[in-house]
């Protein structure tokens, strides 16, 4: 790399986002083709893609991790991270969109916008992160490109700017306008893919005229300097509309909308121009902050820029059976080499880079060095975890963390044999180190593995990577909700544990007060002064309260939202240790979580039918039924749409009920939307069911 090192200003990190199916694979094999980084035109269902590189990716033709490779467009080096579709890998998109400087958003003309897209659309809003709207599939039956401008504006964004218009829609689509350029560009099939530039086609002259008056309307709103050429007619010149779109752009105030077919081979170069003319390099999206690590509101910048201390984020762990445990980082400044040492402020841990290697999807290429800006994977960590931050040890920071969905659905699972038990609880370990969306814990009750993930299909992929991967065969049970608990309101419990058998006794005493936490699952916060307990034993009180938290009080679900603070208690000097304040905090949490209002919480999903519209009664009132709460409706070219959120408990077996009652002519898709208390009637069904009592009942005894 250190030979064709481009400066930093030549350098994008881009990903390609968007609902399932849009093409977004497509899109990147077609860059990696145009690009020269291929030589033949594969679909995402051969064999040989390579973006979709995984056995289950094949099969199922559907991508379910995210891949990164690099790329050489006009000379400028541009990393690509090609994310999933499907809502139950959204952790992909989440730590993709955390590095990443833009994204392009892609759109399946003939869907519209689809939930997803607004999904990824607000997750990308979350991480500011700029973008372009690339309008793919225009050769499809249904695509409307017009249409789908005015969706953009209502579902997505009111601050897309066409820069490009369709010659011809779905059957009929030939080529492409550049509203700037206002030339015509076709895509000619001659051992290659040439494009070629003609004058815009005299049908289609006006049309181009008005949408470019619009679109530098709108830009010059940004730009002075425009703004008084454009009010002055005089001519502008495609440098200066292109600068005021970049750096709009760069500040997410602007998002143009191109179009093409990736499959079809026409337009995707365009798009990649765009990536070079719009995108900000790491240069332009300036410094990342980070915080101190023992003051969180003390702030620390890291520019990019190889000379500042090392600040980098891992953010995707992925086991590989021949050379191990390979964490993808992105390097925000300073320059690491192979065999240097990094601190993980988050652990505290030292750990050591063995290797650098440059990935392109499943396959590396060994460096030496990474410099800021860039994205690769080290071999040889031992304890960092998506989201850490990797530093210099002498100029520790801590960068902005990413966020992670909580599991919405828990299955059972049971080893076939004595084999696979004693293989199986490594082989979950690792599968949980590679993905934060999916957790697995033993049912105190049932004494049962419990695999918990973002949905059936994410499941189900997790125990086809136990069989193949870890060869771990397992039986599965039937898929259930995970609900959840937590406080509405804070409270305070105290609990003196006294214990005097025949030898030496037992004390540990506490206050603590718990808190409601709106962003994080958990907090400990020690507010003991005057060594009232001394420091050996906090360790012992918090470690109490995460066994509490894993337990669940109310019905045995996992407890969120809580901050657990202790703030006095007195101890004895023979008698105290850490098992007596362990069972204190026991005691007490109950005690406390009681007082604080506790409910059960339970996944809502947003879920989208479009249906024909003779069955859109049929459909809304069996949304109600399902203790629905209908969102909207609205039509569509292919039917009508209606949105609903709907708890997950009650959408098992949707799609076959759709199916019966629409006669097949209907189709859903859901998306997990936020956790919400329970009606009472139904959180006392759910404590029936899951005896709750007896589960108290043996804590106390414990
Ligand atoms: N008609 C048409 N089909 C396309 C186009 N681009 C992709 N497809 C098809 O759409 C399907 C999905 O393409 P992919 O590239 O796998 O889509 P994806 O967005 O990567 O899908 P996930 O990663 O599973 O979310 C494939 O059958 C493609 O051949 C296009 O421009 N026009
Ligand atoms: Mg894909």
């Amino acid at each position: 790399m250190a030979e064709d090192r481009k400066p930093l200003n030549m350098v994008r990190n881009i990903g390609i986002m968007a609902h399932i199916d849009a093409g977004k694979t497509t899109t990147t094999e077609r860059v990696l083709f145009y690009t020269g980084k291929k030589h033949k035109i594969w679909e995402t269902h051969d064999w040989e893609a390579d973006m979709d590189w995984m056995e289950q990716e094949k099969e199922r033709g559907i991508t379910i991790t995210s891949a990164t490779t690099a790329c050489f467009w006009r000379d400028h080096h541009i990393n690509i991270i090609d994310t999933p579709g499907h809502v139950d890998f959204t952790i992909e998109v989440e730590r993709s969109l955390r590095v990443l400087d833009g994204a392009v958003a892609l759109l399946d003309w003939s869907q519209w916008v689809e939930p997803q897209t607004e999904t990824v659309w607000r997750q990308a809003d979350k991480y500011n992160v700029p973008r372009v709207i690339y309008v793919n599939k225009m050769d499809k039956l249904g695509a409307d490109f017009y249409m789908s401008v005015d969706s953009i504006k209502s579902r997505i964004t009111d601050k897309g700017v066409v820069v490009q218009l369709p010659v011809g829609q779905a059957d009929e689509f030939k080529a492409v306008i550049d509203l700037l350029k206002m030339k015509m560009y076709t895509f000619e099939w001659n051992m290659w893919i040439e494009v070629k530039e003609h004058e815009i086609p005299a049908d289609m002259l006006a049309k181009s005229q008005e949408y470019r008056e619009a679109m530098i309307d709108k830009v010059s709103m940004f730009d002075d300097e425009l703004a008084e050429k454009f009010l002055g007619g005089e001519e502008i010149s495609i440098d200066l509309i292109k600068r005021a779109i970049r750096n709009w752009v760069i500040s997410t105030q602007l998002y143009p909308i191109m179009c093409g077919s990736s499959l079809g081979n026409k337009g995707t170069q365009l798009m990649l121009d765009a990536v070079v003319d719009y995108f900000p390099s790491p240069l332009d999206r300036g410094a990342m902050k980070g915080h101190d690590v023992n003051d969180e509101e003390k702030i620390i910048e890291r520019n990019p820029d190889d000379k500042e201390p090392v600040s980098a984020i891992a953010f995707k762990i992925l086991t590989d059976p021949f050379v191990g445990t390979l964490t993808y980082v992105r390097v925000y400044s300073g320059v690491i080499h192979s065999g240097d040492s990094l601190l993980n402020p988050v652990t505290w841990q030292r750990e050591r880079v063995w290797r650098l290697l440059l990935m392109h999807a499943n396959k590396r290429e060994e460096i030496s060095e990474i410099h800021a800006g860039h994205i690769c994977a080290f071999l040889g960590l031992k304890d960092t975890r998506t989201g850490n931050t990797l530093c210099d040890e002498k100029n520790p920071v801590i960068l902005e963390k990413m966020t992670f969905p909580e599991p919405v659905i828990d299955i059972a699972i049971e080893p076939k044999s004595k084999a696979d038990q004693e293989k199986m609880g490594l082989a979950l370990s690792k599968l949980s180190y590679e993905d934060p969306s999916f957790r697995y814990y033993t049912d105190k009750e049932s004494n049962q593995t419990i695999i918990a993930g973002m949905g059936e299909l994410h499941l189900e992929i997790i125990v086809d990577r136990l069989k193949r991967e870890h060869k771990v065969e397992v039986i599965t049970g039937k898929p259930q909700v995970s609900y959840r608990e937590t406080i509405t309101q804070s409270a305070q419990g105290e609990w003196v544990f006294k214990k005097q058998s025949w030898g030496r006794g037992q004390f540990g005493h506490v206050l603590l007060r718990l808190e409601r936490l709106e962003e994080k699952d958990y907090e400990f916060k020690d507010e003991v002064t005057g060594g009232r307990i001394p420091k050996e034993f906090i360790p012992a009180i918090d470690k109490g309260a995460k066994e509490t938290i894993a337990q669940g009080i109310l019905a045995g679900f996992p407890i969120i939202n809580v901050r657990v603070c202790p703030y006095d208690g007195s101890y004895h000097d023979v008698d105290s240790s850490e098992i007596a304040f362990k069972i204190a905090t026991y005691k007490w949490f109950k005690d406390a979580f009681m007082k604080a209002g506790p409910v059960i919480l339970e996944p809502i999903m947003n879920v989208e039918v479009v249906t024909p519209e003779e069955y859109v009664g049929t459909v809304m009132w069996d949304l109600s039924s399902r203790r629905g709460m209908i969102q909207w409706q609205d039509k569509r070219w292919n039917g009508a749409v209606v949105r609903a959120k709907v708890p997950l408990s009650e959408m098992f077996w949707y799609t076959t009920d759709l199916r019966s009652n629409t006669q097949w002519r209907a189709q859903s898709s859901m998306e997990f939307s936020n956790y919400e208390k329970v009606p009472e009637w139904v959180a006392k069904k759910i404590m029936e069911e899951r005896a709750g009592a007896w589960k108290i009942k043996k804590m106390d005894e414990e």
